[in-house]
C-alpha cells in the first residue's frame, strides 16, 4: 500500500469549531494517559541524543518538554509563540488537507488530543498527541524550520488549486515526517515520524535495508511512499536553510507541469542521478513482516 488517503467528511465533527479545532481539555486526561506520555517520552529522549539533529534537543529543552505528563497546549504555545510565533491547537484526528494547510500557513500546528492505548505503543495509524507534539513541536522552536513549515502550508494551498496536492504530500512525507539531515559525515534524524517512533529511530539510521539518498525536490515529488511500514527510502538534506531555499522559495507551478509527464518512482528504487549515501538491501521489506 502506498499514497493511500483516508477520506474525511468535509465538515468538522460535532463539538469541533469550523476550523476543526477542539478544546484540549487538559484536566480531563487520566493518570494512565499522562503515564503513557511519560513512558513514551522517556524511551525516546533516552535514545535520541546523538541520533536526532541537535536543534530537536534544543527545542525539547527551550520548550521545557521534559516536564512530566501530556503538555498543556496553552502553556506550550505561550513559549513557542515567544520564540517563533507558532502555536499548538487540538484537533480530533486527521483534518482535511485544505484545513491542515491553512493552519500551517497561519503558523498554527494542529495536534491530536488523544494518546495511544498501551496495545498501540509501537504503532498506530492516526497521529496522536505523542507523535504530533513530541515529534513535530520541538523543531517549530527553530526559526528556519518554523519558516519552512509555514511556507509549506502556503505551498499546500496553492497545490490544491493546481491539482498537485500529491506532490506536496510527498514533500511533506519525505521531509517533515521522515527526513534525515547530514551532520559532517554522520546522518541524523529530523522527521517527526522517525523521532516519535522507537523502532524507526533505529531502523532509519542503522539498518542496512533502506536507501539513504541525497534530497532532490523533483526526485522526492515523484517518489511513492509507504504508510504501513518503515520507509524503503529516506532522503537526506544538507541543512534546514538549504531545504527552505531549494523548495518553498521557488514557484512550483512550472515544476508541477514539468512533472506531469514524469513517471512515479517506486518506494525502493534507485534511479540515475541519485546521490547515494547508502544503497539499501531492502531485507526488511523483502521479509514482508510489517514493523
Ligand atoms: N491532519 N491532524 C492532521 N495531521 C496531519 O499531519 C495531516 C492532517 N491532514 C492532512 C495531512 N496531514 C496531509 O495533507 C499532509 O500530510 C500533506
Ligand atoms: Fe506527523
Amino acid at each position: 500500500m502506498s499514497d493511500a488517503k483516508a477520506t474525511l467528511p468535509a465538515t468538522p465533527p460535532p463539538g469541533a469549531a469550523a476550523d476543526w479545532t477542539i478544546p484540549q481539555a487538559w484536566s480531563d486526561y487520566t493518570p494512565a494517559e499522562h503515564a503513557m506520555w511519560d513512558r513514551l517520552f522517556e524511551r525516546q529522549s533516552a535514545m535520541l541524543p546523538g541520533r536526532v539533529v541537535p536543534a530537536f534537543l534544543d527545542g525539547l529543552d527551550v520548550l521545557r518538554m521534559s516536564k512530566p505528563g501530556i503538555p498543556d497546549f496553552g502553556e506550550l504555545s505561550e513559549r513557542l509563540t515567544g520564540l517563533t510565533g507558532w502555536k499548538v491547537v487540538a484537533v480530533p484526528g486527521l483534518v482535511p488537507d485544505d484545513v491542515f494547510f491553512r493552519h500551517l500557513a497561519n503558523r498554527t500546528f494542529v495536534a491530536g488530543r488523544f494518546i495511544r492505548r498501551p496495545d498501540q505503543i509501537d504503532y498506530l495509524e492516526e497521529p496522536d498527541v505523542f507523535h504530533d507534539v513530541f515529534g513535530h513541536v520541538p523543531l517549530l522552536a527553530n526559526p528556519v524550520f518554523a519558516d519552512y513549515m509555514q511556507a509549506y502550508g502556503a505551498g499546500g494551498l496553492r497545490s490544491l488549486e493546481l491539482g498537485a496536492m500529491h506532490r506536496l504530500a510527498r514533500l511533506y512525507w519525505y521531509t517533515v515526517e521522515f527526513g534525515l539531515i547530514r551532520d559532517g559525515d554522520a546522518l541524523r534524524i529530523y522527521g517527526a515520524g522517525i523521532a516519535s517512533s522507537h523502532g524507526e529511530s533505529l531502523f532509519a539510521l542503522d539498518d542496512p535495508s533502506p536507501n539513504r539518498i541525497g534530497f532532490d525536490l523533483q526526485r522526492v515529488m515523484r517518489t511513492r511512499y509507504r504508510i504501513d511500514d518503515y520507509q524503503q527510502t529516506y532522503f537526506v538534506i544538507d541543512s534546514f536553510e538549504a531545504l527552505l531555499r531549494e523548495t518553498l522559495d521557488t514557484d512550483f507551478a512550472p515544476l508541477y507541469r514539468a512533472l506531469d509527464t514524469a513517471p512515479d518512482i517506486a518506494t525502493d528504487a534507485i534511479v540515475e542521478g541519485d546521490r547515494i549515501f547508502h544503497r539499501g538491501c531492502q531485507a526488511h521489506a523483502l521479509a514482508g513482516k510489517p514493523a
